[in-house]
């Protein structure tokens, strides 16, 4: 994966115009979502356990939202069931273009087939993994029922979904708290004040965050069967939906 250093809001932008995820974005990709997501290589790891456990035989997994891989690479490592494909889909030419040139540098017995699609309008079938990492967060509000609806509708019974996305809190007290750690956790990581400010005018209008309540509710109005959250750290939190 890429070394280069994420320095995108480093000096000041006189007009902060909407986060995209271009090709700027994804060359320094690697290095923003580690020094900016609480626990993302944690998740990443587990994603790979989970896979293997719930991938069947000839069967899809989707990795939605995939960025440059990692989580497919990830679950490609771990999955020994026969006959699976991992899809990963990102709607960024971009980053599927750098995901590609990563991908391609591993032998795998496990295949992937690399897909450019908006995941509100991709079709889902035969699936027994789906992956929604820290990706439904940037689909608008109102078509995220239909688009957890659709993946419950390609799974196989037995299947599962996982969820990782930034929360908002019911409290306003502890949403604020944790903002607050979560900037913590940025500057710790090296990211200056004016980094942390511009990126989130840059951001705030693009990842609409919601409450844990509204994603439990969502994936069981949808037809899973169990679903917890299994992760959090700050306001940064992964659910697994089993059908
Ligand atoms: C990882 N999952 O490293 N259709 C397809 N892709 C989309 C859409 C959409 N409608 N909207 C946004 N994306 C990855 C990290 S990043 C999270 C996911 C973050 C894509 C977008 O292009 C980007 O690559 C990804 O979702 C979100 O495990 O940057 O916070």
């Amino acid at each position: 994966m890429s070394q280069e250093t994420d320095n995108i809001y480093a000096s000041p932008h006189a007009n902060l115009s909407d986060f995209r995820f271009d090709d700027q974005v994804a060359s320094v990709f690697p290095d923003m979502i580690k020094r900016s997501v609480p626990g993302y290589s944690h998740i990443i790891g587990c994603i790979g356990i989970l896979a293997e456990q719930y991938a069947t035989e000839h069967s899809r997994i989707y990795d939605l939202g995939c960025s440059l891989g990692a989580a497919t690479m990830s679950m490609r490592h771990r999955v020994s069931a026969p006959g699976v494909m991992i899809y990963a889909v990102d709607n960024s030419e971009a980053m599927l273009k750098r995901s590609a040139d990563y991908l391609d540098t591993e032998d795998s017995p496990v295949p992937v087939k690399t897909v450019c699609a908006d995941i509100s309008e991709l079709p889902i079938e035969n699936c027994s993994f789906a992956v929604l990492n820290f990706t439904l967060q940037f689909i608008a509000v109102e078509k995220r029922a239909a688009t957890i609806q659709k993946i419950y509708d390609g799974m196989k019974p037995g299947g599962a979904l996982v969820l990782s996305e930034k929360l908002t809190m019911e409290d306003t007290r502890l949403n604020q708290l944790l903002v607050d750690h979560h900037h913590d956790f940025k500057r710790a990581n090296g990211y200056s004040d004016l980094e942390i400010s511009q990126k989130r005018q840059a951001i705030e209008r693009v990842l609409l965050p919601e409450t844990a309540q509204a994603h439990i509710d969502r994936l069981t109005h949808a037809g899973f069967k169990t679903v917890s959250q299994w992760f959090q750290s700050f306001n940064f939190a992964s659910f697994i939906a089993i059908k």
